[in-house]
Protein backbone atom coordinates (compact mmCIF):
# COMPACT_ATOMS: atom_id res chain seq x y z
CA UNK A 1 0.00 0.00 0.00
CA UNK A 2 1.43 3.21 -1.26
CA UNK A 3 0.68 6.26 1.23
CA UNK A 4 0.45 9.91 0.17
CA UNK A 5 2.96 10.80 2.66
CA UNK A 6 5.33 8.38 1.57
CA UNK A 7 4.77 10.00 -2.15
CA UNK A 8 4.78 13.70 -1.04
CA UNK A 9 8.66 12.37 0.56
CA UNK A 10 9.30 10.69 -2.50
CA UNK A 11 9.28 14.19 -4.48
CA UNK A 12 11.01 15.98 -1.73
CA UNK A 13 13.70 13.14 -1.71
CA UNK A 14 14.12 13.05 -5.43
CA UNK A 15 13.35 9.16 -5.19
CA UNK A 16 10.95 9.14 -8.55
CA UNK A 17 12.96 9.12 -12.04
CA UNK A 18 12.38 8.56 -15.80
CA UNK A 19 12.75 5.79 -18.05
CA UNK A 20 12.19 6.30 -21.37
CA UNK A 21 11.14 4.34 -24.66
CA UNK A 22 12.39 5.24 -27.83
CA UNK A 23 10.35 5.62 -30.46
CA UNK A 24 11.37 5.16 -34.34
CA UNK A 25 10.94 6.11 -37.78
CA UNK A 26 10.36 2.89 -39.89
CA UNK A 27 11.53 3.66 -42.92
CA UNK A 28 15.10 4.64 -41.94
CA UNK A 29 15.09 3.01 -38.32
CA UNK A 30 16.46 5.74 -36.50
CA UNK A 31 15.00 7.09 -33.15
CA UNK A 32 13.46 10.60 -33.32
CA UNK A 33 11.89 10.81 -29.98
CA UNK A 34 11.40 9.32 -26.66
CA UNK A 35 7.74 8.56 -24.30
CA UNK A 36 9.04 9.40 -20.97
CA UNK A 37 7.66 7.12 -18.07
CA UNK A 38 8.10 7.97 -14.33
CA UNK A 39 9.34 5.40 -11.44
CA UNK A 40 9.63 5.17 -8.07
CA UNK A 41 12.42 3.97 -6.38
CA UNK A 42 10.63 3.42 -2.76
CA UNK A 43 12.81 2.87 0.33
CA UNK A 44 11.18 -0.15 1.64
CA UNK A 45 8.79 -1.39 -1.23
CA UNK A 46 12.17 -1.01 -4.17
CA UNK A 47 11.25 -0.28 -7.95
CA UNK A 48 7.40 0.71 -8.10
CA UNK A 49 5.53 0.90 -11.30
CA UNK A 50 3.50 3.87 -12.59
CA UNK A 51 0.56 1.51 -12.00
CA UNK A 52 1.37 0.88 -8.74
CA UNK A 53 0.97 4.88 -7.93
CA UNK A 54 -0.15 6.89 -10.39
CA UNK A 55 -3.84 5.79 -9.68
CA UNK A 56 -3.25 6.91 -6.05
CA UNK A 57 -1.35 9.97 -7.01
CA UNK A 58 -4.63 10.95 -8.51
CA UNK A 59 -6.91 10.48 -6.33
CA UNK A 60 -5.39 12.08 -3.72
CA UNK A 61 -4.23 15.29 -6.31
CA UNK A 62 -0.58 14.53 -5.94
CA UNK A 63 -0.57 13.62 -9.58
CA UNK A 64 -0.30 17.65 -10.06
CA UNK A 65 2.77 18.02 -8.65
CA UNK A 66 4.07 15.05 -9.66
CA UNK A 67 3.38 15.98 -12.85
CA UNK A 68 5.01 18.76 -12.46
CA UNK A 69 8.35 17.15 -11.51
CA UNK A 70 8.25 14.70 -14.99
CA UNK A 71 7.84 17.81 -16.99
CA UNK A 72 10.68 19.72 -15.51
CA UNK A 73 12.84 16.61 -16.17
CA UNK A 74 11.59 15.66 -18.95
CA UNK A 75 12.77 18.69 -20.53
CA UNK A 76 16.05 19.32 -18.84
CA UNK A 77 16.86 15.49 -20.10
CA UNK A 78 15.98 16.49 -23.59
CA UNK A 79 18.24 19.99 -23.05
CA UNK A 80 21.43 17.82 -21.84
CA UNK A 81 21.00 15.71 -25.33
CA UNK A 82 20.49 18.40 -27.21
CA UNK A 83 23.45 19.87 -25.69
CA UNK A 84 25.37 16.36 -26.80
CA UNK A 85 24.19 16.89 -29.91
CA UNK A 86 22.07 14.29 -29.81
CA UNK A 87 19.22 15.94 -30.89
CA UNK A 88 16.63 17.40 -31.54
CA UNK A 89 14.40 14.85 -29.68
CA UNK A 90 10.78 14.50 -29.27
CA UNK A 91 10.15 13.74 -25.71
CA UNK A 92 6.68 12.91 -24.86
CA UNK A 93 5.00 13.45 -21.41
CA UNK A 94 2.04 11.63 -19.83
CA UNK A 95 -0.28 13.58 -18.83
CA UNK A 96 -3.59 12.42 -16.36
CA UNK A 97 -7.18 14.28 -16.05
CA UNK A 98 -6.28 15.43 -12.66
CA UNK A 99 -3.08 17.32 -14.12
CA UNK A 100 -4.84 18.64 -17.11
CA UNK A 101 -8.56 19.86 -15.37
CA UNK A 102 -7.30 20.23 -12.04
CA UNK A 103 -3.78 22.36 -12.44
CA UNK A 104 -2.55 24.76 -14.09
CA UNK A 105 -0.79 22.82 -17.25
CA UNK A 106 -0.20 25.55 -19.28
CA UNK A 107 1.43 27.22 -16.55
CA UNK A 108 3.38 23.92 -15.48
CA UNK A 109 4.46 23.30 -19.34
CA UNK A 110 5.36 27.10 -19.85
CA UNK A 111 7.41 27.08 -16.39
CA UNK A 112 9.12 23.60 -17.41
CA UNK A 113 9.71 24.37 -20.86
CA UNK A 114 11.70 27.99 -20.00
CA UNK A 115 13.26 26.40 -16.99
CA UNK A 116 15.02 23.93 -19.61
CA UNK A 117 15.75 26.57 -22.23
CA UNK A 118 14.74 24.39 -25.10
CA UNK A 119 11.72 25.05 -27.10
CA UNK A 120 8.16 23.68 -26.98
CA UNK A 121 8.33 22.16 -29.94
CA UNK A 122 10.25 19.69 -28.69
CA UNK A 123 7.91 18.48 -25.99
CA UNK A 124 4.76 16.16 -26.52
CA UNK A 125 2.01 15.57 -24.34
CA UNK A 126 -0.18 12.54 -24.32
CA UNK A 127 -3.86 12.74 -23.11
CA UNK A 128 -6.29 10.20 -23.18
CA UNK A 129 -9.72 10.63 -25.18
CA UNK A 130 -11.41 10.12 -22.12
CA UNK A 131 -9.64 12.59 -20.32
CA UNK A 132 -11.26 14.69 -22.87
CA UNK A 133 -14.89 14.41 -22.26
CA UNK A 134 -15.17 15.84 -19.61
CA UNK A 135 -15.43 19.05 -21.67
CA UNK A 136 -14.54 19.05 -24.85
CA UNK A 137 -14.90 23.15 -25.24
CA UNK A 138 -12.68 24.14 -22.06
CA UNK A 139 -10.05 21.32 -23.45
CA UNK A 140 -10.08 22.19 -26.68
CA UNK A 141 -9.22 25.91 -25.45
CA UNK A 142 -6.13 24.40 -23.16
CA UNK A 143 -5.04 22.49 -25.72
CA UNK A 144 -4.91 25.43 -28.24
CA UNK A 145 -3.05 27.84 -25.56
CA UNK A 146 -0.56 24.99 -25.53
CA UNK A 147 -0.20 24.30 -29.25
CA UNK A 148 0.21 28.44 -29.60
CA UNK A 149 3.33 27.65 -27.18
CA UNK A 150 4.61 25.54 -29.95
CA UNK A 151 3.95 22.16 -27.56
CA UNK A 152 3.22 18.75 -29.38
CA UNK A 153 -0.28 16.92 -28.45
CA UNK A 154 -0.94 13.59 -29.45
CA UNK A 155 -3.88 10.97 -28.22
CA UNK A 156 -2.57 8.21 -26.25
CA UNK A 157 -4.30 4.78 -26.27
CA UNK A 158 -5.97 5.86 -29.76
CA UNK A 159 -8.90 3.36 -30.77
CA UNK A 160 -10.13 2.17 -27.10
CA UNK A 161 -11.79 5.77 -26.40
CA UNK A 162 -15.32 6.58 -26.76
CA UNK A 163 -14.80 9.86 -29.12
CA UNK A 164 -16.37 9.99 -32.59
CA UNK A 165 -14.13 9.72 -35.23
CA UNK A 166 -15.75 13.36 -36.78
CA UNK A 167 -14.60 15.13 -33.50
CA UNK A 168 -11.32 14.08 -34.02
CA UNK A 169 -11.09 16.98 -36.69
CA UNK A 170 -12.12 19.67 -33.95
CA UNK A 171 -8.92 18.77 -31.69
CA UNK A 172 -5.27 20.87 -32.38
CA UNK A 173 -3.92 17.53 -32.55
CA UNK A 174 -0.39 16.72 -33.51
CA UNK A 175 -0.60 12.80 -33.48
CA UNK A 176 -2.38 9.76 -32.88
CA UNK A 177 -0.98 6.91 -31.00
CA UNK A 178 -2.38 3.85 -31.74
CA UNK A 179 -3.32 1.36 -28.97
CA UNK A 180 -1.04 -1.60 -28.44
CA UNK A 181 -4.08 -3.70 -28.90
CA UNK A 182 -4.65 -2.76 -32.51
CA UNK A 183 -0.76 -3.58 -32.64
CA UNK A 184 -1.04 -6.87 -31.45
CA UNK A 185 -4.03 -8.25 -33.12
CA UNK A 186 -2.53 -6.49 -37.47
CA UNK A 187 -2.05 -9.77 -38.41
CA UNK A 188 -5.83 -11.15 -38.30
CA UNK A 189 -7.62 -7.67 -37.92
CA UNK A 190 -6.00 -5.25 -39.99
CA UNK A 191 -8.46 -3.27 -41.09
CA UNK A 192 -9.14 -0.99 -38.08
CA UNK A 193 -5.31 -0.40 -38.22
CA UNK A 194 -5.28 0.76 -41.92
CA UNK A 195 -8.60 2.76 -41.29
CA UNK A 196 -6.76 4.14 -38.07
CA UNK A 197 -3.38 5.46 -40.20
CA UNK A 198 -5.34 6.14 -43.44
CA UNK A 199 -8.04 8.63 -40.89
CA UNK A 200 -4.48 9.64 -39.30
CA UNK A 201 -3.13 11.04 -42.75
CA UNK A 202 -6.27 12.57 -43.84
CA UNK A 203 -6.22 14.93 -40.83
CA UNK A 204 -3.04 15.42 -41.49
CA UNK A 205 -1.51 14.13 -38.17
CA UNK A 206 1.56 11.95 -37.66
CA UNK A 207 0.62 8.53 -36.79
CA UNK A 208 2.58 6.03 -34.05
CA UNK A 209 1.73 2.27 -33.25
CA UNK A 210 2.80 1.33 -30.12
CA UNK A 211 3.12 -2.24 -28.57
CA UNK A 212 4.79 -3.49 -31.66
CA UNK A 213 6.53 -7.04 -29.87
CA UNK A 214 7.40 -8.73 -33.45
CA UNK A 215 9.22 -7.87 -36.70
CA UNK A 216 6.60 -9.23 -38.43
CA UNK A 217 4.01 -6.64 -37.11
CA UNK A 218 6.82 -3.29 -38.65
CA UNK A 219 6.16 -5.21 -42.13
CA UNK A 220 3.05 -4.90 -41.80
CA UNK A 221 2.69 -1.45 -40.84
CA UNK A 222 4.97 0.26 -43.66
CA UNK A 223 3.06 -1.64 -45.72
CA UNK A 224 0.01 -0.12 -44.37
CA UNK A 225 1.93 3.51 -44.30
CA UNK A 226 2.50 3.92 -41.10
CA UNK A 227 5.69 5.57 -40.27
CA UNK A 228 6.43 5.41 -37.04
CA UNK A 229 6.54 2.74 -34.01
CA UNK A 230 7.33 1.90 -30.60
CA UNK A 231 7.35 -1.24 -29.02
CA UNK A 232 9.02 -3.77 -26.89
CA UNK A 233 10.69 -5.39 -30.03
CA UNK A 234 12.46 -2.04 -31.06
CA UNK A 235 13.50 -0.93 -27.26
CA UNK A 236 12.36 -1.22 -23.88
CA UNK A 237 11.95 2.29 -22.05
CA UNK A 238 15.50 2.58 -20.07
CA UNK A 239 17.57 4.92 -18.11
CA UNK A 240 18.33 7.91 -19.49
CA UNK A 241 21.99 7.47 -19.42
CA UNK A 242 21.32 3.65 -21.79
CA UNK A 243 19.45 5.95 -24.12
CA UNK A 244 22.04 8.57 -24.69
CA UNK A 245 24.25 5.78 -25.67
CA UNK A 246 21.51 4.39 -27.92
CA UNK A 247 21.47 7.77 -29.80
CA UNK A 248 25.42 8.09 -29.81
CA UNK A 249 25.47 4.95 -31.39
CA UNK A 250 23.19 6.01 -34.61
CA UNK A 251 24.69 8.94 -35.12
O1 LIG B 1 5.48 1.80 -17.45
P1 LIG B 1 4.11 1.20 -17.29
O2 LIG B 1 3.70 0.21 -18.34
O3 LIG B 1 3.95 0.57 -15.92
O4 LIG B 1 3.06 2.43 -17.36
C1 LIG B 1 1.76 2.24 -17.00
C2 LIG B 1 0.95 3.50 -17.19
O5 LIG B 1 1.49 4.59 -16.44
C3 LIG B 1 0.83 3.98 -18.64
O6 LIG B 1 -0.52 4.10 -18.94
C4 LIG B 1 1.48 5.32 -18.62
O7 LIG B 1 0.81 6.22 -19.49
C5 LIG B 1 1.38 5.76 -17.18
N1 LIG B 1 2.46 6.71 -16.87
C6 LIG B 1 3.78 6.51 -16.99
N2 LIG B 1 4.47 7.62 -16.66
C7 LIG B 1 3.54 8.54 -16.32
C8 LIG B 1 3.62 9.91 -15.88
O8 LIG B 1 4.68 10.51 -15.77
N3 LIG B 1 2.44 10.54 -15.60
C9 LIG B 1 1.24 9.93 -15.74
N4 LIG B 1 0.14 10.62 -15.43
N5 LIG B 1 1.12 8.65 -16.15
C10 LIG B 1 2.26 7.97 -16.45
O1 LIG C 1 -0.71 4.06 -21.72
P1 LIG C 1 0.67 4.27 -22.26
O2 LIG C 1 0.73 4.13 -23.74
O3 LIG C 1 1.32 5.55 -21.81
O4 LIG C 1 1.53 3.08 -21.68
C1 LIG C 1 2.90 3.02 -21.85
C2 LIG C 1 3.32 1.70 -21.30
O5 LIG C 1 3.27 0.68 -22.29
C3 LIG C 1 4.74 1.75 -20.80
O6 LIG C 1 4.73 1.52 -19.46
C4 LIG C 1 5.46 0.67 -21.50
O7 LIG C 1 6.25 -0.11 -20.61
C5 LIG C 1 4.35 -0.20 -22.09
N1 LIG C 1 4.80 -0.76 -23.36
C6 LIG C 1 5.62 -0.17 -24.24
N2 LIG C 1 5.87 -0.98 -25.31
C7 LIG C 1 5.19 -2.12 -25.07
C8 LIG C 1 5.05 -3.34 -25.79
O8 LIG C 1 5.62 -3.56 -26.86
N3 LIG C 1 4.25 -4.29 -25.24
C9 LIG C 1 3.61 -4.09 -24.05
N4 LIG C 1 2.85 -5.07 -23.59
N5 LIG C 1 3.71 -2.95 -23.35
C10 LIG C 1 4.49 -1.97 -23.84
MN1 LIG D 1 1.74 6.97 -23.21
NA1 LIG E 1 -0.58 4.31 -25.07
Amino acid sequence: LVLLEDMRAGLRENAFFLDYQPQFDLQTGNIFGAEALVRWQHPELGLLPPSEFIPHAEETGLVVELGQWVLEEACRQNKRWQSEGLGPLLVGVNVSARQFWDGDLVGQVRAAVQAAGISGEYLELEITESLLIRNRDVAIATMSELRDFGVKLAIDDFGTGYSSLAALKHLPLTRLKIDRIFTGDISSECSIMQAIITLGKELGLSVIAEGIEEEAQVHALRRFGCDEGQGFHLGRPMRADQFTKCLAGQR
